[in-house]
């Protein structure tokens, strides 16, 4: 069992995941609402406020609390308890990491801040809101270098040993992550904080974009990693197997690390400012990445087949009625699996230049994330959130919640799929995503999205408000787990922590040389940007003033 000092700042970092879930979840219903033309919002509330405050909230804030959460707790797990050097890094870095929000979030909410989760210049918000952004990654920064710090003292202890697969995932994550931030950093530091305080005058556009793609995609693989995670080590562990190969498994990860960065021109190429090839071999880069998913997508097949068989599965498809669907610690993380089969697919026809010329900027693009983040992602963290919770607090996970996360599970699905559908075919009838309303005066084009069941906005509503209803039973879950579930008093009813044994006798030691891998990553990210952006600099166009349209 973890030592109550470990656990309490993966509590706190839970605690404020769900509250920003909260917020944000209820500012996704506002918009499906305005969407279908349902709502008018009062005045002296903005369609774009709360679209940034949904996208920081969900997809910056939640994701990355909740993966320091799960992160903590398995390196205590894994590793041992944290000394009290790391302990005491984990708590600054989580102080850093939620006064930045907090800064970020005033900041949007008091409407000084309505440039959305990408903030793209020359939209200009408060200067104190890129300091909340500067604060929230550096925050992040000091977590991960209390974890590798924790994670070095136990490579000291083991000379020569391969770590265990969770500290080599979380560890890999974490080199994805600090250098993916350099990007972000990079532009809010040096472009945005001295142009939104007045310091210069105007933004090179295009360099601010591209730096902040360059962190963008990894972004991604930031959340997508920590699922991964729970699929190689977690759900083998439910099923009652091990992890179908352990050298599979480091080399998914370590894909991860080269080829996440030299891709974010995949954003970016209906861009006017970067030329044909850099996008072209940032789109060719782009379909290295997928490599490393459709791995794991192999594992996780062969890992179902396996714990199937041994249960007595027989003939093409016997192993299938064998997994545990009655539990819905496994049963979540199927169906987050299940929706990113169309989620990944949506990314390739995404990355492919010619169909990117339809789809960028419509609703197909919001449809593709809501099924990648708001499916996979999430549903796989809510997943380990039902025993994540009562693991760090010592309470039960009693059946009578764990029919609730049932409920909640396939509400969420349904509510996921409606909404997405909608969002995909909207998307292809040429629906533009981030507008505040979607009549555009009657037009017959904008007309044609009100009709049709799958394809127009009151689906996509019908979806959101069930997703709403959804994250309202999830809230709850939570704050029974947290607060009111009994406490577990027989060993019966204590909740573990789900590590599957994974058998290292043939994994190759070289796996594990990180600086072979982060050398390899930065020769990519050189070849993929130096020239690029060092042209976007040399021949800078003048640069943009500051707009702040609301
Ligand atoms: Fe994406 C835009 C391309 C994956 C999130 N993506 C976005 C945005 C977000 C996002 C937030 O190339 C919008 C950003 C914005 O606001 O503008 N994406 C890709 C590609 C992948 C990809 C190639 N995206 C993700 C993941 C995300 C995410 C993961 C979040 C977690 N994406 C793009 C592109 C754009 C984009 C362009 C820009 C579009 C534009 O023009 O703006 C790949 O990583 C996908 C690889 C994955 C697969 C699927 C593998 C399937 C697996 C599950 C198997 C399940 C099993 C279960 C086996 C090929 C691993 C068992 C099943 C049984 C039935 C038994």
């Amino acid at each position: 069992m973890m030592g109550i000092q470990d656990r309490k700042p993966a509590i706190a970092n839970i605690i404020v995941a769900y509250s920003a879930f909260l917020i944000g979840t209820f500012c996704g219903l506002l918009q499906v609402f305005v969407r279908s033309d349902a709502l008018d919002l009062p005045k002296w509330l903005d369609y774009y406020q709360i679209l940034t405050a949904h996208g920081v909230l969900l997809a910056l804030i939640y994701t990355t609390f909740f993966i320091f959460a799960f992160f903590i707790s398995g390196m205590s797990k894994a590793l041992g308890t944290f000394g009290p050097k790391v302990r005491q890094f984990l708590w600054l870095g989580f102080a850093v990491t939620t006064i930045g929000t907090i800064l970020a979030t005033v900041m949007i909410i008091s409407g000084k801040a309505s440039v959305l989760y990408t903030f793209y210049a020359p939209l200009k918000a408060s200067g104190w809101f890129y300091i909340g952004l500067a604060l929230w990654v550096v925050g992040t920064w000091i977590s991960c270098f209390a974890l590798v710090g924790h994670y070095i003292v136990w490579k000291k202890q083991h000379k020569g040993q391969l770590s265990p697969l969770f500290a080599f995932m979380t560890i890999t994550t974490i080199i994805l992550w600090i250098i993916a931030c350099l990007g972000v950093v990079a532009t809010v530091v040096f472009q945005y904080i001295p142009w939104a305080f007045g310091w210069v005058d105007s933004i090179n556009v295009e360099l601010s974009r591209s730096l902040f793609w360059y962190f963008g995609h990894p972004l991604v693989y930031f959340w997508l990693l920590p699922a991964y995670m729970a699929w190689y080590l977690i759900v083998p562990k439910l099923l009652g197997t091990k992890v179908f190969s352990d050298s599979l498994a480091r080399l998914a990860f370590i894909l991860f690390i080269l080829f996440s960065f030299p891709v974010g021109f995949h954003h970016q190429l209906t861009e006017p400012g970067i030329e044909s090839f850099w996008k072209f071999l940032q789109v060719v880069l782009t379909f290295m990445v997928i490599i490393p998913s459709l791995m794991t997508a192999f594992t996780v097949f062969a890992t179902f087949e396996v714990s199937g068989r041994k249960k007595g599965g027989l003939g093409l498809l016997g192993w299938f009625t064998k997994l545990p669907w009655k539990d819905i610690r496994f049963t979540s993380i199927f169906i987050a699996m299940l929706f990113f089969i169309p989620g990944g697919a949506g990314g390739i026809i995404n990355a492919s230049f010619q169909l990117n010329e339809l789809v960028h900027n419509t609703l197909w693009i919001v449809g593709h994330f809501h099924i990648t983040v708001g499916a996979p992602v999430a549903m796989t963290f809510m997943g380990l959130t039902f025993w994540l919770i009562p693991y760090l607090t010592g309470r039960q996970l009693t059946k009578s919640v764990q029919k609730l996360a049932l409920i909640q599970i396939l509400t969420w699905s349904v509510g996921m799929l409606l909404m997405s559908t909608a969002q995909h075919i909207l998307g292809l009838l040429g629906a533009p995503r981030r507008t505040a309303y979607a009549g555009y005066n009657g037009h017959p084009t904008a007309m044609e999205w009100f009709h049709g069941i799958l394809s127009n906005h009151v689906t996509m509503a019908v979806g959101g408000t069930i997703l709403f209803l959804s994250a309202m039973l999830l809230i709850y879950i939570v704050c029974n787990l947290l607060f009111l579930a009994p406490t577990a008093t027989q060993l019966a009813e204590k909740v573990e922590f789900p590590l599957a044994e994974s058998d290292t006798s043939n994994t190759p030691k070289f796996l594990e040389n990180w600086w072979i891998w982060i050398g390899i990553a930065v020769l990519l990210i050189v070849m993929a940007y130096a020239l690029p952006l060092s042209d976007m600099i040399q021949h800078a166009p003048p640069g943009s003033k500051g707009q702040i349209t609301w």
